[in-house]
């Protein structure tokens, strides 16, 4: 009696924790999913340890020589504070230079974020730059395009 009761209680301390495992799995994917969900695909996605960052440029593809935009959701993570601001600057590493514009973002509320009047003036790679304001600094991502 006491080795089956011991059996059955191992089974069921296997059974809890997988159901644990799948409900962190489920939590884990949820976040993923609402991190820019209100944006219409395609988009892009960048992080790090503290932010991850879910951005479509309008038009998608960008066109070199072409006003475009961003739309762009900011979400932190693992408790990290939500920023005060966010600035939206792009660079050619390989050239090192900047753009000809500097674009205007706008907050629309709950971490969401428009930025326009970007410009790619030539093809080649381009960094675009998200420094997010915190009370603690400011904090950089970046994302690679490259543009034909
Ligand atoms: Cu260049």
């Amino acid at each position: 009696m006491d080795a089956r009761a011991g059996e059955v209680s191992a089974v069921g301390a296997g059974v809890g924790t997988a159901a644990i495992a799948g409900v962190l799995m489920l939590a884990a994917s949820a976040d993923a999913r609402a991190c820019g969900e209100a944006l219409p695909p395609p988009t892009d996605r960048i992080a790090n340890a503290r932010y991850e960052i879910v951005f479509a440029a309008r038009p998608d593809p960008i066109a070199t020589g072409k006003h475009f935009s961003l739309d762009i959701a900011v979400c932190p993570r693992d408790g990290a504070p939500a920023p005060t601001a966010l600035r939206v600057d792009a660079v050619m590493p390989e050239h090192r230079h900047g753009m000809n514009y500097r674009p205007e973002v706008m907050a629309r509320g709950a971490g969401i974020y428009r930025a326009d009047g970007l410009m790619f003036h030539m093809p080649g790679r381009w960094d675009i730059l998200f420094d997010l304001v915190t009370g603690s600094g400011t904090e950089r991502l970046s994302a690679t395009k490259r543009i034909e």
